[in-house]
């Protein structure tokens, strides 16, 4: 069955990519709560969605623009799995982690090797995982993402707890364990007990505004491309992806790791981008709170877990949290100075139930503020970059449009924080985002047409996940 670009019948979900597509809402006007029957017509296109997106042994974020399987979108994929095929959501992570390195790093591509050459670019001929040291038979990229893994193990398995599940747990739980060990010991660059992004790729939000700065710092040309055939601009419209300079220098960061074979050692002495990043390390710290329960099921200590996820708060206040903007920011380790650009990534730490109640106040200040938009009552979820800055682009990728996934994250942060207020105010404008522009890969963020892929996993996964915890 093909989810094509349209919505749920009867929905008024606009064509792909029209950006003037679908109803503007009245400023300020609240997102209704949509009736029960365009509840269970989503339902439905989110799990057809799913359906047609499964390849075999993992599911696919997109069958144009994103054909093999990546790491974090298998993870919040699961999360969705789990409320209606949850034997795929542990085969989904499984898949994943059967492709880890022997250092601990989980690859945020696995490649199909079924795919023709040029069905994705960078493709495996030019990470050539193949050479590298401790690399698995797959082919991989050489690059990790935030690692939410553990938080969606948890999930699932909290879903539909049985003999099954607790067995995947067993199975998992020793591969989570190297992954932090991975990211909180190799990629300690700082020495400070966070991890740093080797990549903007790294990060998920690869063109936020936030990467500016640093990516400003690494030598490339656009005329690189010229050698190169990009594959996601013949799937989608330009105007909404990284621009030619940007992917000149996606492709000299990942030739940098690539030459020396990925090794981590001395990366400060040799590596052009290297950045903590709120939401990884978020992802990293909330990862031990998810540990330390997955431990208690399998019969392991969960306290050291709750060691190391108070350390990763404590690391990521004091390193992150700037309290002139109230706000966290990255940190480029180059110059060892935050970097000044307010993007959705600043809000991330919400989701650490340890978070100080100091900088919950703020994050919540910085969130409700007319940057953010988050209100109990809200026309559209929350976008990715600060609605008022001059480089506010609401129709490219992570500079700007809504995403599933960052507020699935801040909404469930909400609920750990108490704020049911927020989260329910959040809940229905998600709800009706994908209710007018069908399961895209993002939305204008304040007309909610789809952007991107038409039929994208993540945000059906998610979807079924916000349906089912109302
Ligand atoms: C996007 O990233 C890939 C590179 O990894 C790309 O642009 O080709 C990002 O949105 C990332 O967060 C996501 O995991 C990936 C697949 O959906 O696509």
């Amino acid at each position: 069955m093909s989810t094509g670009a349209a919505g749920p019948s009867g929905l008024g979900a606009p064509p792909a990519d029209d950006p003037d597509g679908g109803p503007a809402p009245r400023a300020g006007a609240p997102a209704r709560p949509a009736p029960a029957g365009h509840l269970a017509d989503l339902r439905r296109l989110a799990i057809a969605t799913l359906d047609a997106n499964w390849e075999h042994d993992h599911t696919v974020p997109s069958r144009t623009l994103y054909p093999h399987q990546w790491s974090w979108d298998s993870a919040f994929i699961a999360i969705g799995l789990a409320h209606v095929r949850p034997d795929r959501a542990w085969r989904e992570l499984r898949t994943l982690f059967a492709a880890q390195w022997a250092d601990g790093r989980v690859p945020h591509i696995v490649f199909n090797p079924a795919l023709r050459v040029g069905s994705y670019f960078p493709g495996p001929e030019f990470w050539g995982s193949a050479t590298a040291e401790g690399a698995p038979p797959a082919a991989t990229s050489g690059i990790v993402q935030p690692p939410v893994h553990a938080q969606a193990a948890w999930l699932v398995h909290r879903r539909a707890p049985s003999e099954a599940s607790a067995r995947a747990l067993r199975w998992l739980y020793p591969r989570l364990v190297a992954q932090q060990h991975y990211l909180t010991g190799r990629r300690d660059v700082g020495g400070a007990g966070l991890a740093a992004i080797v990549h903007p790729w790294e990060s998920g939000l690869d063109n936020s505004p936030a990467w500016d700065a640093p990516m400003a710092a690494v030598p490339a040309d656009a005329a690189v491309m010229r050698a190169y055939r990009r594959h996601d601009t013949a799937h989608a419209d330009a105007a909404h992806r990284p621009t030619d300079l940007d992917y000149a220098r996606y492709v000299a960061i990942v030739a940098s790791y690539r030459d020396r074979r990925y090794t981590d050692q001395a990366l400060a002495g040799w590596h052009p981008f290297l950045v903590e990043c709120p939401l990884f390390n978020a992802a990293l710290g909330a990862a031990e709170h998810a540990l330390a329960r997955i431990a208690a099921v399998v019969g392991a200590d969960p306290g050291p877990h709750r060691d190391r996820a108070a350390r990763i708060t404590e690391a990521l206040v004091r390193r992150l949290y700037d309290p002139v903007t109230g706000t966290f920011h990255p940190r480029d380790l180059r110059t060892d100075r935050l970097v000044p650009a307010r993007t959705v990534l600043g809000l991330m730490p919400l989701i650490l139930p340890d978070l100080p109640g100091r900088q919950v106040r703020a994050v919540l200040t910085e969130a409700c503020s007319v940057r953010f938009g988050l209100a109990p009552r809200m026309p559209r979820p929350l976008p990715t970059h600060d609605r008022s800055a001059p480089d506010f682009e609401p129709l490219r990728y992570w500079r700007g449009p809504s995403w599933m996934n960052t507020n699935w994250l801040l909404w469930r942060g909400l609920r750990a924080h108490h704020r049911p207020d927020l989260a329910a105010g959040l809940r229905e404008s998600m709800l009706a985002l994908v209710a007018t522009g069908g399961c895209h890969e993002y939305f204008h963020p304040d007309t909610a047409a789809g952007l991107g892929s038409a039929a994208f996993s993540w945000t059906a996964s998610l979807l079924l996940d916000t349906l089912a915890e109302g």
